[in-house]
């Protein structure tokens, strides 16, 4: 079954679903294949893997160590057309919809697409919003985009469902890594009325309420970084709240 396939048919089954954000500047070694382990023992459904910015991380490595520790999916969440590595499962091929930077609509997918013409990785399309967060996330620095404004919720709903009229598969609501406010869930709720895709949803997540609250408002995937990466320990609660 292909990933998207899977993504699927979990959310035809009400089957919440949760992915550990894993940016390679950040995690590796040995706490990579600690995470990895506790990914699997917890049923985590995917890692992705990649970031805004890439300093001195080695992506090729992390996606290399989750591989040899665990059965955990690996989906490329690629910030730019360097982060492709065959190894992983799946490729994100995003297309950030809420913004008007046409490299970003659809320039870097003109340089990238001849790299994943061997089709080693699943390639699918996602319409990619970024919300307003209360302060300045490296997406949205690095992107020079506006983001869509926290309350202007009929805005992200007709955005997500041009993203899917577009052929889109997925919806990724993000807010940015570390946002200080995630995507609110009347934000969810709208987003979630307007499309029939599966809807992803990110940034600033760390609780396990706010999972539960988010998944409860019509997230079907909910993605986590940085809270784990600062208390690993999190990872069982997150877990738990996937099945409130
Ligand atoms: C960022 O949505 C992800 O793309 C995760 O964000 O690191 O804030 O959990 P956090």
């Amino acid at each position: 079954m292909s990933i998207y396939q899977q993504i699927l048919s979990r959310k035809l089954l009400g089957r919440k679903q949760l992915a550990v954000l894993v940016d390679p500047d950040k995690t590796g070694g040995k706490p990579l294949e600690k995470l990895a382990a506790e990914a699997e023992k917890n049923a985590i459904d995917y890692f992705f893997v990649g970031g805004s910015l890439l300093t001195n991380g080695d992506l090729s490595e992390c996606v290399a160590t989750i591989k040899n520790s665990c059965n955990v999916p690996v989906i490329l969440f690629p910030g730019s057309v360097q982060q492709i590595d065959a190894r992983a499962d799946a490729l994100l091929f995003l297309s950030l919809i809420s913004g008007r930077n046409p490299e970003l609509l659809i320039g870097h997918h003109v340089t990238a697409a001849p790299l994943l013409i061997d089709r080693k990785l699943e390639v699918i399309s996602t319409g990619y919003l970024l919300i307003e967060s209360g302060n300045v996330t490296t997406v949205q620095y690095v992107s020079n985009t506006l983001p869509i404004p926290a309350n202007k919720t009929d805005i992200a709903a007709a955005t997500a469902l041009a993203g899917e009229f577009l052929g889109m598969k997925l919806i990724f609501a993000e807010a940015g890594s570390g946002a200080k406010n995630p995507v609110s869930e009347e934000m969810i709720s709208a987003i979630k009325s307007y499309i029939t895709v599966p809807l992803i949803v990110g940034g600033g997540i760390r609780t396990p309420e706010k999972v539960a609250a988010n998944f409860k408002a019509g997230a079907d995937l909910i993605v986590i970084g940085n809270s784990l990466e600062k208390n690993p320990e999190l990872l069982s609660a997150m877990a738990e709240a996937a099945n409130y």
